[in-house]
């Protein structure tokens, strides 16, 4: 994969910058974004003898903000090819009836919301050029369900399921779309999902090889480097450590 423009949401860690550093090959322009600049400045450090690369502080939440960030775009990197709408998190793993309102908001306004802004923003360049990928990220949670996951395995179901519909949209032109959903893997998700709690997030992978983030990027690399006749629609992966429960049922005591 040479030559390709690749903006990247939620670079500062876990899969985003496992795919910034996977992307980071010489002709390749890398457009690199998250709220958190520290980490992309480093990054770019790291990467920008290798290919160029372009940091952006954004708020994916921040509709005129990602409109800005993408219009003020200098020239080499305007012509973008792949879009990978990674940036999301989870939030708390209390039941429905007990979670913090503002929780479920930042999950919406963010795994959802800024997703569709990113999306609605740079395809229209992408079905002008006919020519583009967007690859979504999106999770095991949105095609199965666990307690707590309420809102945050709801948001990736319109991860899922909105990316069906984008390919509807796309067909006829060259623009592909991909979904990818990882089941558990070993990133800062959990810190965030606790709150910072280390200890909370470190037993979620306890015992476990969990994914890690290179091997969503290995994949995320593989479905972009299909010729580009071929749309692979939805990938869901898991670690070996991991598969589905038996139903769970309640039973009154005697
Ligand atoms: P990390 O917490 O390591 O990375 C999340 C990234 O999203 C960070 O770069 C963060 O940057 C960014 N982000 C969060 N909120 C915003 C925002 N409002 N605007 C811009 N960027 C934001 O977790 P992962 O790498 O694991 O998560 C990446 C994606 O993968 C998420 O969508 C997550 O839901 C999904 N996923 C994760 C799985 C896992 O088990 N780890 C499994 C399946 C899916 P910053 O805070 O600097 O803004
Ligand atoms: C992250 C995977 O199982 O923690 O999307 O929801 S899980």
């Amino acid at each position: 994969m040479s030559g390709q423009t690749i903006f990247i949401t939620g670079a500062s860690s876990g899969f985003g910058a496992a795919c910034a550093r996977i992307f980071a090959v010489p002709g390749n322009r890398l457009i690199l974004t998250s709220r958190r600049v520290d980490p992309l400045i480093k990054l770019q450090e790291e990467l920008s003898g290798v290919c160029d690369v372009q940091i952006i502080p954004l708020d994916v939440r921040d509709r005129e903000a990602v409109q800005g960030a993408v219009e003020a775009l200098p020239e080499p990197f305007r012509n973008i090819d792949v879009l990978l709408n990674n940036a999301g998190l989870a939030l708390g793993l209390e039941p429905a009836h007990q979670v913090n309102l503002d929780d479920w908001d930042a999950m919406v306004d963010t795994n959802i919301k800024g997703l569709m802004y990113c999306t609605r923003i740079i395809l229209p360049g992408m079905v002008a050029r006919n020519r583009g990928h967007i690859v979504n990220i999106s999770s095991t949670a949105g095609a199965w369900p666990y307690p707590g996951g309420n809102v945050y395995g709801g948001s990736k179901a319109f991860v899922t399921q909105f990316s069906r519909n984008l390919r509807c949209d796309l067909l006829g032109t060259k623009v592909r779309v991909t979904c990818i959903q990882p089941g558990m893997a070993e990133t800062e998700f959990s810190a965030v999902r606790f709150k910072g709690d280390q200890e909370m997030a470190a037993k979620v992978y306890e015992g476990t090889e969990a994914l890690t983030a290179g091997d969503i990027a290995e994949t995320v690399a593989w479905v972009i480097n299909r010729p580009a006749h071929v749309n692979v629609n939805t990938l869901e992966m898991m670690s070996i450590d991991q598969a589905w429960g038996p139903f769970a049922i309640h039973r009154e005591q005697p």
